[in-house]
């Protein structure tokens, strides 16, 4: 046969195969484009040892090297750094065996229609890279090497001692309205003020910071990038700048400050999404208390898991502890921080693929998003146990989700999706008002469409902004939708953040809605490429017009951003 009608007859094959499996699996939620843009990025993990299969087809070293590297890039994000499956399949040599050097190249080269991309004929991957990896995905997956106190130590710093650091504030700027803002590719977060839009200084921070953590006080920042390099900003300095850093694993998407009475200030923590473990610290410097692995069983199956990341933290307030979900195991942890030399752990059975969340008005109830799972997992943080595990529609992604009152059901607490348009608005008052409608659903509202990540609102305003970065539509993704909550049913508004920004070329999603601490303005980042212009555009809350857009050149591909006073006192 040549070899163009072999190509045929195996993507044939391969097709029937991939849709008989899509239809075999109906329960399981299919993976959209806008998912695999959301969770394709690259995992930081190099350089790691060879593992062969007996089983497993010929691969020199250098392939090998060439194609973990590949997966560490490109195919982490879903199929776990080990492989045992997350958003994507797993592809652990038992089944990739089975499938054959032929059959892998194929799905590789060509992609599948649950949403795997065409590695080839895109042009990402040239023909001999799509054999090697075909290849060495036949073999045993590579263990990167594990991140313990002996690493993290050697990685911290404390550029400015505590007793070297001022004890009162070194400038004339209300520091609980500063914002910190993500500048993704570059490195950076910005501190900006609030008020007079300035931005105060830049801070190296390492790769891709992913959120920031104001401490209790508000007076230092917590930034931790994807590479797991936490770096502590102390606001009171002129200009802010950091004081401490460390390393605390080689992934990581997590950082959290002690809150409870009495500990203000006193402790940090951080998840790592590899090693999976997470890590107390001393809040002041940084230095590394106690680490504990998340490694374990699935709520679900009860099946060992290697890999579980640990995905959102929150502090409580009425207990000294943390609450960690653990992603692909499905527990949410109650950390008992009370006695580091001692650390007790509650586990809760949410629901696997535990992602992001936040709190209720009262800040007693934690409400987080078991993503790939479909639910809304209710913590109640005060008695310590599961509430209720609410169904809702493909996705949900709520960021911290957002408060508000609804005309109808009382105090509600929504999310957007990745999946759909759908906003769902769910009771969160078990005891007066709402008490009929709490932990359900009472209302979904449609936003402009699918690939939101965030939904905001503030205590003060009558206003709920969605957006929906991820949306495939230009016109979508370059704006947000705005709701009037007193009248949640008469639709949205739509504005044209990106074009208010007037950027020129570029993606320039618009993502996440912040607002002042006055909760009179609501701040957006139009988010472009490294080599494009970028903006922070700032949005009345009561008008909904334009008051100002901050295109400095130094605002590059900002992302998230986390305005000090509604941080740390959890107003969303
Ligand atoms: Fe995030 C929150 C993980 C992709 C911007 N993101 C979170 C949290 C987690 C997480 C676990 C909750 C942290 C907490 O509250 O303690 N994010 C992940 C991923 O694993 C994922 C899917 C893929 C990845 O490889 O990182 C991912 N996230 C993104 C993005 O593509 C975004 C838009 C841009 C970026 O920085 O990469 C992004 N994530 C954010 C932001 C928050 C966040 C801005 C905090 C929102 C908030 O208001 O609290």
């Amino acid at each position: 046969m040549k070899r163009f009608q072999w190509i045929v007859v195996m993507f044939a094959m391969v097709s029937c195969a991939v849709a008989n499996a899509a239809e075999e699996e109906t329960n399981h939620p299919t993976v959209e484009g806008t998912e695999l843009r959301y969770e394709g990025a690259p995992v930081t993990i190099q350089d790691v040892k060879m593992m062969l299969s007996p089983n497993g087809p010929e691969i020199s070293e250098e392939e090998y090297q060439a194609s973990s590297r590949i997966f560490f890039e490109r195919c982490a994000g879903c199929h776990g750094v080990l492989r045992k499956g997350a958003t994507g399949k797993p592809l652990t040599p038992d089944i990739t065996q089975q499938r054959g050097t032929a059959y892998l190249k194929v799905m590789i080269s060509y992609g599948t229609p649950a949403g795997m991309p065409n590695w080839l004929t895109s042009g990402d991957m040239t023909d001999a890279e799509v054999d090697a990896m075909a290849r060495f995905l036949q073999h045993e997956p590579p263990q990167p090497p594990e991140f313990g106190m002996e690493q993290m130590r050697a990685s911290w710093k404390v550029h400015v001692p505590v007793r070297d650091r001022p004890t009162k504030k070194q400038h004339g700027y209300d520091t609980d309205n500063m914002f910190s803002v993500t500048l993704r590719d570059a490195g950076k977060v910005a501190i900006i003020d609030g008020e007079s839009k300035d931005i105060l200084s830049v801070v190296d921070t390492g790769y891709a910071v992913h959120i920031s953590r104001p401490s209790d006080s508000g007076r230092y920042v917590y930034t931790i990038g994807r590479d797991a390099k936490i770096v502590l900003i102390d606001l009171y300095m002129n200009p802010p700048q950091m004081v401490s850093e460390i390393k605390i694993g080689m992934e990581a998407r997590s950082v959290e400050t002690s809150k409870y009475k009495g500990y203000e200030d006193k402790l940090a923590i951080a998840g790592a999404y590899w090693p999976p473990q997470y890590v107390i610290m001393e809040g002041d410097t940084l230095e590394p208390q106690k680490i504990v692995s998340t490694r374990g069983m699935t709520v679900d199956t009860q099946e060992y898991h290697p890999e579980p990341r640990v995905a959102a933290i929150v502090a409580s307030h009425q207990h000294p502890e943390f609450i960690v979900n653990v992603k692909e195991t499905g527990k949410v942890l109650l950390v008992d921080y009370s006695n580091p030399k001692a650390i007790t752990e509650t586990t809760l059975e949410a629901a696997r693929f535990l992602h992001d969340g936040g709190w209720d008005s009262t800040h007693r109830y934690f409400l987080t998003a078991a993503n790939k799972s479909n639910k809304i997992a209710v913590i109640d943080s005060k008695e310590r146990e599961l509430t209720a595990l609410i169904d809702v529609t493909e996705i949900p992604h709520p960021g911290r989700g957002a408060n508000f009152i609804d005309p109808e059901f009382g105090p509600v607490w929504a999310t957007s999706a990745l999946g759909n348009a759908n906003i769902t608005l769910i009771g969160t008052d078990p005891v007066k008002r709402g008490k009929k409608h709490a932990w359900q659903v009472v209302r979904t509202l449609r936003g402009l469409g699918g690939g939101s990540l965030f939904v905001k609102t503030h205590p003060k305003s009558k206003n709920l902004w969605v957006d929906a970065p991820l949306n495939p539509d230009e016109s979508i993704s370059q704006s947000v939708a705005v709701f009037d909550i007193n009248n949640p049913e008469a639709g949205y508004e739509q504005l044209p953040i990106a074009e208010w920004a007037n950027l020129g070329e570029g993606a320039k999603r618009v993502v996440q809605p912040e607002y002042n601490k006055q909760g009179t303005e609501v701040w957006f980042s139009v988010w472009n490429g490294l080599d494009q212009r970028s903006a922070l555009v700032i949005v009345d809350d009561k008008t909904r017009k334009l008051i100002k857009v901050i295109d400095d050149p130094r605002i590059i591909t900002p992302t998230g951003k986390f305005n000090i006073y509604n941080t740390r006192k959890d107003i969303y």
